[in-house]
């Protein structure tokens, strides 16, 4: 549990009853006391009547003199603006970073170099290839936007949780985009790459292979938005005050370490709880348990970056922590939900282009064009190049230029001078060599042209690095993604491109792959400019080798009915809060049961609209009577089926085992009698019973 104050959300005041007049028409009107506000229009006109338009006799025609109509109808014409043609979906939330490892040595930002101190920030999380109305579950990478308002302007850190990338040139992003979106002769699928044109444009485009591992991994399903890594991606160069420029790389990773869910429970969270990640994320700030992440930096000379076996400045290699080790230099810390989404969410606005003083790009052809892109976006988006003056978005520090006008200006800057050098305003902003953002004294030679660097050729080593340094399990899972995904196609010729792909990156994938997607015989494999390296594997890559020893932020339901045993829910509620998380009681329905020694207890969830896919594990503690109702409920035998078929921890009592058998649910080390094992149960319900998986599923 952080140790932060928690931030409540506002009260409302709930529960009081209005009190109602009839008007002549029979619509009611709200009355109001003397102390509250009036309702007025935009221009402050107090309003007597917001419930009937002016008409010209009481069945007569709406008069166009009605300013008051008209005026609230536009405004509400021009609600919404262009979501993001990427991320549009996204929760954001506040917070700060707290330095706690100076990089006085490399760089002369003050974010960098001064511990301690806490610098306001904003984050957004958001899945790519879904509209901003889209479920928070697909498969799909999740962008990791962080913008820092440090003492030296902003700086917009807009990474993903991925920490590759599909193409190598900016030239190609739009291609890519287009080609996962819905497709646009028939406006399907939403939110999701398994159709032709995404792997049409994949399987020619090998340069992808790599970042098509992690996509398919289990990384693209995360379990929470509280759980899952962030990258910068590109490397970053960081300047100290002699001028000397070093490489970096930006990583994020969570406190309550990485998690995920399994295919089949994330297809099933978007039916239950289509905002299953931002009302956690939510629920998580309002509770006071505070997200956090670890900050940590790769930092590499031009010289190491020579001998590495591949070029760090194309965006789809990685730099393995085995080569150049993660040193942690401080953490995030969200503490704060939006007041308003739309101000603050939707009308945020990244760009990688935002670094301060000591921060600098480097030469990586995606990271250069989306220096341009971003800016670009921003100004069709928000329709105004005053984006910036919108709160969410405003320095923090004292910003000043001669920038003037342009749409929804809010400043009213005064005096004659609106240029600088001037002699006529003493006090009027002046660039300053010495604090003022300089570039690295980079040189550049060589012949211009259309060129792809030779050193970007290698597409298939990292991506089967990656593969490799997999569990078996999460490999199981990638293999059969695959299988699921390839299946979708209408066009055969594409599946064989892909498998034939998949060949230069481990054969026995390839041959998973085919043999889920019924061929009899493997494709050849495509020409390679480059002989794939036998690279070693990095277990950092694994989630399942990752995942924490903990129970923080998940959450245990457990399925009740009248006459269930106190004492067993009072044990199971003890050691599932000690150990950091959450109990949900769930009943056929909501409001209270009455346990077996007549206390009474209130219900979080409905049966039928809380399936077993809203918790990490499950215990089922009920009277025979219960019991043997509830196995004539297909919700409930459901709920104990997915909890088994999604791999987790069970608990139960005497009830609950009947229940379990009318299931058809066999026993396992994960499937337990509560009684006097609590804390079995509580070990087991921090992991997923990956011995399990074989009997319930068929993988590739
Ligand atoms: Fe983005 N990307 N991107 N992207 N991206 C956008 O900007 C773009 C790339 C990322 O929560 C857009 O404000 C180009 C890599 C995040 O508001 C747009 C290229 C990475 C977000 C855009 C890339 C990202 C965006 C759409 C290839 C990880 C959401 C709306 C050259 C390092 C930020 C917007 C938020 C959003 C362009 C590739 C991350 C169109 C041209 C690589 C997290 O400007």
């Amino acid at each position: 549990m952080s140790k932060e104050k928690p931030v409540q959300p506002k009260t409302e005041k709930s529960g009081v009853a209005a009190t109602l007049s009839v008007g002549n028409g029979g619509e009611w009107h709200q009355a109001a006391s003397d102390d509250q506000p009036a309702l007025t229009t935009n221009q402050g006109v107090p309003i007597s009547d917001n419930q009937n338009s002016l008409k010209a006799n009481p069945n007569g025609p709406t008069l166009l003199e009605d300013f008051i109509l008209r005026e609230k109808i536009t405004h509400f014409d021009h609600e919404r603006i262009p979501e993001r043609i990427v991320h549009a979906r996204g929760s954001g939330a506040h917070g700060f970073f707290e330095l706690n490892h100076s990089l006085e040595k490399y760089t002369t930002a003050k974010i960098l170099t001064e511990v301690g101190v806490q610098t306001p920030l904003f984050a957004r999380i958001s899945t790519v290839a879904g509209g901003s109305g889209s479920s928070d579950t697909p498969r799909d990478v999740r962008g990791f936007a962080i913008k820092f308002y440090t003492q030296e302007g902003n700086w917009d850190l807009v990474g993903n949780n991925v920490p590759v990338f599909f193409i190598q040139d900016a030239i190609k992003f739009p291609d890519l985009i287009h080609a996962v979106k819905m497709e646009p002769d028939r406006g399907f699928p939403q939110a999701a790459s398994a159709h032709d044109t995404f792997w049409d444009f994949i399987s020619l485009t090998p340069e992808s292979m790599h970042m098509v591992m992690w996509i398919m991994s289990d990384r693209t399903l995360p379990r929470s938005l509280r759980m899952i890594e962030g990258f910068g991606v590109h490397s970053f160069r960081l300047i100290n005050a002699a001028g000397v420029s070093t490489f970096v790389k930006f990583h994020w990773r969570p406190k309550l370490g990485l998690q995920s869910t399994l295919w089949d429970e994330a297809v099933k969270i978007a039916g239950a709880d289509p905002d299953f990640h931002r009302r956690e994320l939510f629920d998580a700030i309002s509770n006071g348990d505070f997200p956090e992440w670890e900050f940590s930096v790769q930092l590499f000379t031009e010289a190491q970056a020579d001998s590495f076996p591949f070029d760090h400045l194309d965006p789809t290699k990685l730099i393995p922590e085995e080569l150049i080790p993660l040193t942690v230099i401080g953490r995030m810390v969200l503490n704060r939900w939006p007041d308003n989404f739309f101000a603050e969410t939707e009308q945020v606005a990244f760009c990688p282009s935002h670094v301060v003083p000591g921060i600098d790009f480097s030469n990586d052809p995606l990271l250069q064009g989306r220096l341009f892109s971003y800016l670009d976006t921003q100004l069709s988006r928000l329709g105004s190049a005053n984006f910036n003056q919108i709160p969410v978005n405003a320095p923090k520090c004292p910003f000043a230029n001669q920038q003037r006008d342009g749409h929804m200006q809010m400043a009213q800057p005064t005096g004659r001078v609106s240029y600088e050098p001037n002699t006529l305003a003493e006090d009027s902003p002046r660039e300053h060599a010495k604090t003022g953002f300089s570039s690295a004294a980079v040189e550049e030679n060589g012949v211009k042209g259309r060129i792809r660097a030779a050193s970007f050729a290698d597409h298939y080593s990292q991506a089967r690095q990656f593969y490799i340094s997999l569990s078996s399990f999460e490999q199981a899972h990638l293999a059969s993604a695959l299988v699921f995904e390839l299946s979708k196609l209408e066009h055969p010729h594409i599946r064989t491109a892909m498998v034939g792909h998949l060949r230069h990156i481990e054969e026995s994938l390839a041959q998973r792959v085919g043999v889920g997607l019924g061929m009899h015989d493997l494709p050849t494999a495509p020409v390679t400019a480059v002989a794939v390296q036998q690279l070693p594997a990095s277990p950092a890559l694994q989630i399942i080798g990752n995942m924490k020893d903990t129970l923080e932020g998940r959450v245990i339901g457990l399925l009740l009915a009248d006459g269930s045993d106190a004492a067993s829910i009072e044990a199971v509620q003890n050691a599932v809060i000690r150990a950091g998380a959450v109990v949900k009681c769930v009943a056929l329905t909501i409001g209270q049961v009455t346990l077996e020694d007549g206390r009474v207890l209130d219900i979080d969830g409905q049966l039928a609209g809380t399936p077993s896919v809203m918790f990490d594990a499950v215990v089922i503690i009920l009277s025979d009577q219960a019991a043997a109702k509830l196995a004539k409920e297909a919700a409930a035998v459901d709920f104990i089926r997915d909890a088994f078929g999604h791999l987790k921890a069970i608990g139960f009592d005497r009830g609950g085992e009947a229940l379990l058998k009318a299931a058809g649910i066999g026993s396992d080390e994960g499937v337990m009698a509560i009684e006097d094992n609590v804390d079995s149960f509580v070990t087991a319900a921090k992991t997923r019973q990956w011995g399990r998986e074989t009997s319930v599923r068929t993988l590739a």
